[in-house]
């Protein structure tokens, strides 16, 4: 099989609280702490650095962002959770807005980022939890894979997917050296024909008559 490819990727929208969700196409979305990595991930995965905005500065993304690739389906970065400088308004806004957004139906995947070189907080088992309360299916991402040992990276990356409380695997990555980037593609790829094939199959057949 052809390894799946991104050939085109592009800022769609922001969504907030006040809705606005662009038209159901397959949907894969991004959480984790801020600063854990997840805008550097969405531009590694679509080899454009400039896509989604990267800074030092933790909190810089706070609505649901849509980058619409190959014309066909969404990678969606959320605003990450653990801000220490976040006053308490701004997190009840976060919570309001990640509610509406995991229970809204429309992520067919979730990619849960764990920094690799840290355990889980409290705050990623709570949402570990709230993933397997909705029924949402994810995979578990190690990220900054570059700051361990090579010979270390997956057995961090397993423990935090443990500590967690998922089984205990996951996929170190960087977006520093490009290492995962084929196997979240892959994982993408089988996402969206998995999805884009489901679709088709729920059309209805057209009504005939006895
Ligand atoms: N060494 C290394 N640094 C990384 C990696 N990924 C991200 N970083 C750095 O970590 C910092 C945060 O990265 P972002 O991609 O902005 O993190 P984020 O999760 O989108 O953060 P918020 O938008 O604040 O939630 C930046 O300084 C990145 O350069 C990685 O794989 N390796
Ligand atoms: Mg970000």
């Amino acid at each position: 099989m052809e390894p799946f490819r991104i050939r085109k990727a592009a800022f769609l929208t922001s969504v907030g609280l006040a809705g606005g969700y662009p038209e159901k196409r397959p949907e894969i979305a991004l959480v984790g702490r801020s600063n854990v990595g997840k805008s550097s991930l969405i531009n590694c995965l679509t080899g454009n650095g400039k896509l989604a905005r990267i800074s030092a500065a933790p909190g810089k993304t706070r609505l649901v962002n849509y980058y619409l690739v190959n014309d066909s389906f969404y990678l969606v970065d959320l605003p990450g959770y653990g801000f220490a400088q976040r006053s308490k308004g701004e997190k009840e806004s976060w919570g309001r807005l990640m509610e509406s957004y995991l229970t809204s139906g429309r992520v067919d995947h979730l990619f849960l980022l764990l920094d690799i070189r840290h355990e889980p907080t409290g705050e990623d088992k709570q949402m570990f939890q709230f993933l397997l309360y909705y029924g949402i299916p994810f995979t578990i991402v190690a990220t900054k894979a570059d700051k361990v040992a090579k010979s270390k990276r997956q057995q961090a990356a397993n423990q935090n997917a443990k500590l967690v409380g998922a089984p205990p695997w996951g996929l170190p990555f960087s977006a520093e050296t490009g290492e995962g980037r084929e196997e979240l593609l892959a994982r993408l790829g089988a996402v969206v024909a998995e999805k884009s094939s489901a679709v088709q199959e729920n059309e209805p057949e057209p009504l005939t008559e006895a």
